[in-house]
């Protein structure tokens, strides 16, 4: 393993072994390789470039809820649906610090902030959430936050307040956006994510599967994101969690082994990036996870609640990870 990237504090990784120039005609044939093979060659790719028995365990909070004024047909926080989530204002900051001092006490490394708004706000808002930050990375944890678009005045104050991570996906690929997000385009995506490079914090931003998609639309999104260049630090992969009151609630099953396929490709692809498996867990079997794992998967959030929904309990989480022989990985930052 590069010991250069085993911190939990990831940088921006030089490394001539890392590639941004993949044709989607060649993420789509590594998608549809024979599983034993595309998760052999993932596997392979992960030793390389991270301990394999580690997996970061990452917590979220929703610091703002419901009331969205975004039409994004999976989430049930839009105010376009009645997904039964109950609208909170921002959320008091020691409140928020004193969760997160809880979470790191327990050994979990990276927390992160989210909100239903379409951009982050100006104004005292802002203020409030910088006093989030500020409290969380003085504990020394990785701070990410999700907050929606946001200028590059916006990134460059949060980056002063100690912010490691900005959580903005790109969901799918563009030709599918259109069909499930209909108050933003991808353009706009991609600016917020240069925004919060240019001000020289690391990026985090992957997407969702389950959500109607073609294969060639998953092979789109990773296509996207491993052409950005550097490539985002941390690659979410979410499988849709499908909420009453909302467009996707009906939509079938997602096939558990795509989210296997998905994770390979992306550690393919961006050897050097965290992968998290991030929604769905509670719908997928410890095989399934385990899966996931061995495809390079290497980190998870933990917590009774991802924003608005249910994930696996600590113990559960916990008695898993033992099982396998896996271990949370230790903390780096700062
Ligand atoms: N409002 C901000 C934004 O859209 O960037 C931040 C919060 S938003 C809830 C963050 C991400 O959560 C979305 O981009 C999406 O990937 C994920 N998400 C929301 N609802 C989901 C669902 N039902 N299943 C899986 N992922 C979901
Ligand atoms: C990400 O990719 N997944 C997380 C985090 N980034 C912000 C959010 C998942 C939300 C799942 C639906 C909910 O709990 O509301
Ligand atoms: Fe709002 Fe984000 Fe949900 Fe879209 S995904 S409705 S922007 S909270």
């Amino acid at each position: 393993m590069n010991s250069a990237l085993s911190g939990a504090a990831q940088q921006t990784i030089p490394d001539a072994q890392l590639r941004h120039d993949w044709k989607k005609e060649e993420v789509v044939a590594i998608y549809a390789t024979p599983l034993p093979e595309l998760v052999y060659r993932a596997q392979s790719l992960h030793r390389e470039f991270h301990a394999p028995d580690r997996v970061q365990t990452c917590q979220l909070i929703s610091i703002k809820t419901g009331g969205c004024p975004e039409d994004c047909a999976y989430c049930p926080q839009s105010a376009h649906y009645d997904a039964g989530v109950e609208r909170e204002g921002l959320l008091d900051p020691q409140h928020v610090i004193s969760v997160a001092r809880d979470a790191f006490a327990r050994g979990v490394t990276r927390f992160c902030m989210g909100s239903a708004w379409r951009e982050a706000p100006q104004g005292r808002e802002f203020e409030i959430v910088l006093e989030m930050v500020r409290g969380v990375s003085s504990l020394g944890m990785e701070v990410c936050c999700t907050l929606g678009m946001l200028t590059s005045d916006q990134a460059v104050r949060l980056k002063e307040a100690g912010l490691t991570a900005y959580n903005h996906n790109l969901d799918t690929s563009p030709e599918f956006y259109g069909s499930i997000i209909t108050t933003h385009v991808y353009d706009e995506r991609l600016r917020t994510l240069a925004a919060v490079r240019q001000a020289g914090i690391t990026v985090c931003c992957g997407g969702i599967l389950g959500m109607g998609e073609k294969e060639s639309d998953r092979a789109g999104l990773l296509h996207q994101l491993a052409t950005l260049n550097p490539h985002p630090e941390s690659v979410p992969i979410n499988m849709l969690v499908r909420v009453e009151g909302t467009p996707l609630a009906a939509m079938p099953p997602l096939d558990p082994l795509e989210m296997v396929r998905a994770i390979a490709t992306a550690r393919i692809l961006m050897p050097a990036s965290r992968v998290r498996l991030a929604a769905g867990r509670k719908q997928l079997s410890p095989e399934a996870v385990t899966l996931c794992f061995l495809a390079g998967a290497n980190s998870i959030f933990v917590g009774e609640k991802l924003l608005t929904t249910p994930n696996p309990g600590v113990d559960e989480d916990e008695q898993l990870l033992q099982s396998l022989g896996m271990k949370p990985l230790e903390s780096h930052a700062v």
